[in-house]
């Protein structure tokens, strides 16, 4: 009986949403003689690996440094192969910006990654 309950308990402790989300690689790269205006593309999998393929994903981005300050209007990605989207990031200072993917039906996530958007590069950041 006491085994039973265990493995019940191991059950509901899987995050079941978690196991089925999508997982977005996000590379972006400064567009020459655009200034501010950054390429950016983002390679989207299912958790077998697999490319998704027509997901709606609109870009945005935000400073974590200066909440408020900025309004960057989100972008549509277009897909330019499968389950590979590209979007135009036009930003407004150089610095550490959260880009924000919005995944619309089926998906319904909010993916945010960190990068640090340099004249001539691109980092990734944890800060
Ligand atoms: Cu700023």
């Amino acid at each position: 009986m006491r085994i039973v309950a265990a493995g019940l308990l191991l059950t509901l402790a899987l995050p079941a949403a978690a196991a089925e989300r999508s997982r977005a690689d996000v590379a972006c790269a400064p567009i020459p003689d655009e200034n501010l205006d950054y390429a950016c593309t983002i390679r989207l999998t299912d958790p077998a690996g697999k490319p998704v393929e027509g997901a709606d994903i609109s870009v945005g981005a935000d400073m974590p440094s200066m909440p408020m300050a900025h309004n960057v209007a989100p972008v549509k990605a277009k897909a330019s192969a499968p389950g590979v989207y590209e979007a135009r990031l036009a930003l407004e200072m150089h610095g550490v910006w959260a880009v924000k993917l919005r995944l619309g039906p089926p998906h319904n996530d909010l993916i945010v990654r960190r990068l640090r958007f340099g004249p001539g590069k691109v980092d990734a950041t944890s800060r």
